[in-house]
Formats: C-alpha cells, structure tokens, sequence
C-alpha cells in the first residue's frame, strides 16, 4: 500500500527538511535536535463526542483543545476493531492481511518476532522511550520486552487491573464473570496511576529526545469514571443513539453474528426498566463519562506537557484504538465493521508543521501512524511497512488523497470507507453498502440495489488480494467476540 512515486518523495524529502529546519535539526545524525514524541492511546472511544460535533453528548473538551492546536481527522478509521489487531496494526506499521493477527487472541509477537514496532524504531534511531498503561494489547507485553524489547521503560497497567474488576452487580450470567460492569468507581481508577507515572516521568532529564507512550484505558469495560463526572449525565437529559427496529434484518449471518444482539442486548441490557443499574440507559450513561473521564486524563497530560516546557518540540498524536456501539445497530459491543465501531478520534499535532485548528475531512487509517511519525521525526523512511504516510495531508488538508480507508475484522471480512460511502464484504461473499450523505446510522443496506454496482465495485478493489491465514479455526472466525466472553466457541456451547 505505500505510494512510492518519485513525486511523493521529493514532496517528503522537502517536507522534512522544512519540519528539521523548524525544530532545529542540523543535520539527520544530529538525533538529540529531534522532536520529541507524546503518543496517546485511548481504549475503545468512538465518535460520539463534541470532538465531533457540538451537538453529540459526550464532552471532550480536552480533545477538543488538543485539536485545536493541529490537525484533526474527522473521517479516521481503525485498521481492526478490536485492540490487539487494531494496535498490533498501528505498532507493527503492518495490516492483519501481512501478519496474521485478526483477533485478541493471537500472540502478536510469536506471529511477528522480527516486525520493528514502532517505539523499537525510535530506539534504535537515538530516542529515549518510554511507555505506560495500555499500548500493546495486554498478554504479548513480556514476552516483546524479553525478546525484543519495544520501550526502554514501560509501566505496565495490568498488575493494578484486578482490583477494577469488583462488579456493581449489574451484568448476569458469564457477562458478570468478566469485565463487563459499568457505573461509579470509588477506588483509584486505573488511568490515574498511568497518568501519574507518565507526568513523573515527564519531570526526568533527557539528554535524548523523547519518545513517550502513554495509554489511557477509559472507556473500555468497566465503564468506570468517579461520581463527580458520572454525575454529568443525568437520566433526565440523557441522550441515546438513534436505534432502528429490526436493523439487522437486511444483513447477513455474519453481520448479526458480529453484532451479538442476543448474547447482550437481548440477555441483559435491553430487558431492564431505564433506571436500573443494568439497563441500556445506565450503560450509556456509564460510557459517557467512562469517556468523558479518558478525555480528563487526555487534560492532565496536555497540562503536564505544557508545564514542562516541551511542547514547542513535541510532536503529539492522539487516537482510539476503535470504536464502541451503545444499542444503535443492535449491539453492545465492537467488533463490527459499521461506523461507530470503526471510526475513531485522531489528532496529529507537530508545531511549526501542522496549522492551528485545522480539520482534515479525507478518510485515512491509524495504519498510517507509523510512517507519519518515521517522516515528521526525519528518521530513515521504512519501506517494509503497510501504512501511508500523512504529511502530504498534514501539510495541506486539501490535497489529493487517493486511497480509502480499510477495516478487517477477523480474516476475509472488510470495510472500504471513502468519503461518502460504507462498502463492506464478509467472508462468505455478502455484502453492504451504506451512504453516509443520507444515512449517518447505516440503517440501510443499498448493496442489493443494482444502480450501486458501480460503486460496489471501484470499492471492492480495496480489499485484499491476498490475506495470510489465521491460525486459529478459520471456520470460527465471525464468532469470536463471542470466545473473548465464555472463552470456548459458540458451537461447543
Ligand atoms: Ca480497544
Ligand atoms: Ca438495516
């Protein structure tokens, strides 16, 4: 997928000498004039924030600040909806389709013990890196440090994650056995462990640049905020995602499958009055502010960075990892290939690069991370990889932008988002097509209407050709959310 037109490397050559001019590099071995980094990862935000759109529910004043300060992308899509392909994508620089990570499940780093992640990159370029909270998705985290270490420093979050797994009681049946709970949290909720870590780590002298990772794991299950911000969304002015009876009727087996309506909806959520602590209203609500809490951490790391004095020379990059569905489409979960679970918030801030406040409306890919950040730092361009860089974008919004954005979920199953449109293929050749201009919630599947083929087919050149294999059962691929709950498939049930 990299664009290597003699065109596009001269635009990068000049664009990166014109980025080292600004940020003082002398030369490209002088690494110590580098920009530093500050890469932030939320966990599972979709896109109903003010970030957004003023009009949406869930405030997010920091994001909103941050984008103010660079370039916002309003149509960024994950590379998978689910953490460990969505990061290992963003990590590797590298799609599911090349290393064969499709689920959580898979060891990213036994499929792809020799891919150069990302912060490994800048270690080996002269950077000191650092990390804390959720970057990798969790399990693979030792083995990477042992055998190829990503970060020089990394808190790791999960030794403090069990004490946030006291359920509320809200969930029934296997759904209580895991992390699917939601409301006040009234112990020290994990993030601020992170956060405060990172800004400890913000105050130590360098005589590196700096690479620093920091992962906050708001909203992800358990939606926890503390009661101050979970008080911000009252029952009596709460606003629910539109919802459509009997959306899914017009899409296949392993659409509804990947919505799990039964599983969740049906089971739980849907069946109880609005006030109880288990209904739809109360996980909404729950979200909400488990969301607005992540953007408050994104705010104390921002005030941080300020008060150090750094931010002249700090690159900034904030994304989700993915999104979440609320009810609308039938679903609780992600693990969809539909909009709200795929498009996600994605800021890119390098000063005296970026334009104050600007707002780019081309779709692009969190894929695209790994070469933008090897080409705004000026390290050597790494051709192995699958992203596309942005600094063509970022150095004017209004450029050419050729290339949809692709999501995967699982082998064979994928999205194409371009600008007005939502194409996507299942592994059994089903197919649906959304148009964004008339229809925001993808209630409506055009893509058995023959005057869309068209349209069909300049998307279904995007996909794929060739995709390497899962190495689980590839049969049981489109029931996986449902093993990441009971931990066996559906048809052992
Ligand atoms: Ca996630
Ligand atoms: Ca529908």
């Amino acid at each position: 997928m990299n664009l290597k037109s003699s065109k596009k490397i001269l635009l990068l050559t000049a664009s990166v000498a014109c980025l080292c001019l600004i940020v003082g590099c002398a030369n490209k071995e002088q690494a110590t004039a580098r920009p530093n980094v500050l890469l932030i990862a939320i966990d599972d935000m979709n896109d109903w924030t003010t970030l957004f759109d003023p009009n949406n529910p869930i405030q997010t004043p920091n994001l909103q600040r941050l984008a103010a300060r660079g370039t916002f992308f309003n149509k960024a899509y994950c590379v998978s909806p689910a953490c460990n392909p969505s990061r290992t994508a963003i990590l590797t620089g590298l799609h599911p389709s090349t290393t064969g990570v499709y689920g959580n499940k898979d060891s990213w780093r036994t499929l792809v013990p020799d891919a150069v992640t990302l912060p490994q990159y800048f270690t080996e370029n002269g950077y000191a890196t650092k990390g804390a909270g959720k970057i990798f998705h969790h399990g693979d985290a030792g083995k990477d440090r042992a055998k190829n270490p990503s970060f020089q420093e990394f808190f790791d979050m999960l030794p403090t994650r069990a004490p946030e797994t006291n359920h509320n009681g809200y969930t029934e049946g296997l759904l209580a056995k895991t992390v699917f709970d939601w409301g006040v949290h009234d112990k020290k909720i994990i993030d601020l462990d992170t956060v405060e870590w990172v800004e400890e780590a913000m105050d130590k002298a360098s005589d590196k640049p700096r690479f620093m990772a920091a992962g906050i794991f708001r909203p992800h299950m358990p939606f926890y905020s503390d009661q101050e911000t979970y008080d911000k969304y009252p029952y009596e002015s709460l606003k629910m995602p539109a919802y459509k009876a009997n959306d899914l009727d017009d899409v296949s087996t392993i659409a509804r499958n990947m919505a799990n309506k039964e599983f969740f909806i049906t089971d739980n959520v849907l069946s109880k009055a609005e006030r109880h602590p288990g209904s739809l209203h109360t996980f909404v609500k729950s979200y909400q502010a488990a969301s607005d809490y992540a953007d408050q951490m994104v705010g104390r790391l921002l005030d941080k960075l300020d008060a150090t004095g750094e931010a002249d020379n700090t690159i900034i990059i904030l994304f989700s990892d993915h999104g979440y569905h609320l009810g609308d489409k039938e679903s609780c979960v992600k693990f969809t290939l539909w909009e709200k679970a795929n498009h996600v918030p994605f800021i890119v801030v390098a000063p005296g690069f970026t334009k104050a406040g600007t707002v780019s409306s081309q779709p692009v890919s969190l894929l695209d991370i790994y070469p933008t950040l090897v080409d705004l730092c000026g390290l050597p361009p790494k051709d192995d990889i699958d992203g596309r860089s942005l600094l063509p974008l970022l150095e004017d919004p209004r450029s050419t932008w050729d290339q949809p954005a692709l999501m995967t979920m699982g082998r064979g199953n994928h999205a194409v988002r371009s600008e007005r449109w939502r194409y996507i293929r299942y592994s059994d050749g089903s197919e649906e097509l959304y148009d964004h201009k008339s229809d925001p919630w993808e209630w409506d599947n055009l893509a058995s209407d023959p005057q869309y083929a068209s349209i069909i087919a300049e998307h279904k050149t995007w996909i794929p050709k060739t995709e390497v294999p899962w190495q689980i059962d590839e049969s049981k691929n489109w029931i996986y959310t449902r093993e990441l709950w009971n931990d066996k498939p559906v048809n052992e049930k």
